[in-house]
């Protein structure tokens, strides 16, 4: 399945920075070994981080090492099948592989039920299919902003293998912007105008620096849950 996205160029100015602290799970562990209360949101102002907050989740270590590895087992035969992308010049992402899946093991299904409880009211209408994209180590997804008519307000993501920085930038106003720290094994959800009126991209590895730290990038699989438009 190939991505319906919109690209939009952006340049991104890093800016004034202000910080929105949440407790990190004591499950955390990654990369990056977070302290308790750093920040996993950081953007242009305080009051954007404020005012898109309840758009803008991420609940690091959501899933456990175990958990990943579930996932991994599930997906590698497939996607090790598939090349990685690289050349494509109006792709909306550079150097990956992508699959969709409908049923899934006993223990992956699980974990899934736990996202979509997290990412979505009671009775929403999903996506079937869970969306599976593979970054290589050099691969980055580019500012885009998902076409409404395929995909409706909320999209929540695991990421696996490998800690990433997910920027979000206020379409028409470069100025404006967020960005998350997405640290292996956490999930995120972004809804509404974090949706449709940002667009959304994972830094490739020489650009990720979160809030003056480096975040290595390393392969980076996600596993996205999507809710249909109303
Ligand atoms: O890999 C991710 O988590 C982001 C995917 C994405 O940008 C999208 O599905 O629109």
């Amino acid at each position: 399945m190939k991505l319906l996205v919109t690209i939009l160029k952006q340049i991104h100015k890093p800016a004034v920075y202000s910080s929105h602290r949440r407790p990190l799970s004591s499950s955390a562990s990654s990369g990056l070994s977070p302290l308790r209360d750093e920040p996993l949101v950081v953007g242009s102002s305080r009051e954007l981080v404020h005012r898109l907050g309840s758009q803008v989740e991420v609940r690091t270590g959501f899933i456990t090492e175990e958990e990943e590895a579930a996932f991994l087992r599930e997906l590698e035969p497939g996607l090790k099948r598939k090349r990685y992308e690289f050349d494509h010049w109006d792709d909306a992402i550079h150097g990956y592989r992508e699959t969709e899946r409908v049923s899934w093991g006993a223990a992956c299904e699980e974990i899934l039920t736990r996202v979509r409880s997290a990412a979505f009211p009671e009775g929403s209408s999903l996506l079937g299919p869970v969306h599976i994209l593979d970054l290589d180590k050099a691969g980055y997804i580019k500012p885009h902003i998902d076409s409404v008519k395929f995909c409706g307000s909320t999209i929540a993501g695991l990421s696996l293998l490998s800690d990433s920085i997910m920027r979000l930038v206020k379409e028409g106003d470069p100025s404006e912007w967020l960005d998350l720290l997405l640290s292996r094994r956490s999930l995120y959800i972004l809804r509404d105008q974090a949706r449709f009126s940002y667009t959304h991209e994972i830094l490739k590895d020489e650009e990720s620096v979160f809030n003056g730290q480096k975040v290595p990038r390393q392969r980076r699989i996600s596993v996205i849950c999507r809710n249909l438009p109303e």
